[in-house]
C-alpha cells in the first residue's frame, strides 16, 4: 500500500485557507489545473511510496516511538508559493524547526522501519493546492496566494495516510487520502 506521513492541519486552518483559494477558482483557465480536494490537504513529513503490510506493525510501533519524542509546537498556514509551472501550494511559517525536527525523526523511523522512504535532499514542508499539467501560468496565482496569512494553530500528532491511486484513464482523477493511524506528540500513555 502507498503510504506517507503528514501533519493534518486542524479544520478552522483548512476553512481560512479555503476562503483564499475560492476565488483562484475563478480565475480564467483555472479549470485547466487539477486541484487538490481541501479534505486531503498535508503537510508531508515523510514519503514512504510502496509499503508491504508486513511491515505495518513495525511502521507503526516506530512511529508511536518518535511522535513521543517530541513536542507540539506552533506553526500557521502562511505564504503560497509555486514550484515551476507544475505546483501551486500553501507554506507554513511559526516553528518550522519543530518540524523539520520532526520530519528528520519519523523519515529515520520509516527507514529503520524497513521503508524505502524517499531521501530527502531539501525539506521543503508545502501543502499541494493544485497540480498543473497544461501550459497555464501558476505565477498570478501563486502571487496572489504568496500574502496569505493564517491563524496560529498547535500542531500535535502526525498522522500514517494510505493513498489510494486514483481511477486509470480518468483525466483530472485524484487520489483518495485515507487515515490510518494517529498518533499524538509527547503523549505517553498513563502520565
Ligand atoms: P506533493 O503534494 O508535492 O505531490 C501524497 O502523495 C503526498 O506525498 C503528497 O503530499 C505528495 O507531495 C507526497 N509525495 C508523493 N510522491 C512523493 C515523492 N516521490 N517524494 C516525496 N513526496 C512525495
Amino acid at each position: 500500500m502507498r503510504l506517507f506521513v503528514a501533519v493534518l492541519p486542524p479544520q478552522e486552518a483548512l476553512d481560512e485557507l479555503g476562503a483564499a483559494v475560492r476565488p483562484l477558482r475563478a480565475v480564467p483557465e483555472s479549470d485547466r489545473l487539477t486541484w487538490a480536494a481541501p479534505t486531503g490537504w498535508h503537510f508531508t513529513l515523510a514519503f514512504l511510496g510502496e509499503v508491504d503490510e508486513a511491515l505495518l506493525p513495525g511502521l507503526e510501533e516506530r512511529l508511536a516511538r518518535a511522535a513521543r519524542r517530541h513536542a507540539p509546537y506552533v506553526l500557521r498556514l502562511a505564504g503560497g508559493g509555486r514550484f515551476g509551472d507544475r505546483v501551486l501550494w500553501m507554506g507554513v511559517d511559526g516553528d518550522t524547526a519543530a518540524l523539520r525536527r520532526l520530519a528528520g525523526t519519523v523519515q529515520a523511523a520509516a527507514r529503520r522501519a524497513g521503508t524505502a522512504v524517499a531521501e530527502e535532499q531539501r525539506f521543503h514542508p508545502h501543502l499541494t493546492i493544485a497540480r498543473n499539467r497544461s501550459a497555464v501560468p501558476l505565477r498570478p496565482l501563486a502571487d496572489r496566494l504568496a500574502p496569505f496569512q493564517g491563524r496560529e494553530w498547535t500542531a500535535a500528532s502526525i498522522a500514517l495516510v494510505r493513498s489510494h491511486p486514483p481511477a486509470p484513464g480518468v483525466p483530472g482523477a485524484q487520489p483518495r487520502y485515507e487515515a490510518l493511524r494517529a498518533w499524538t506528540l509527547g503523549h505517553r500513555p498513563g502520565q
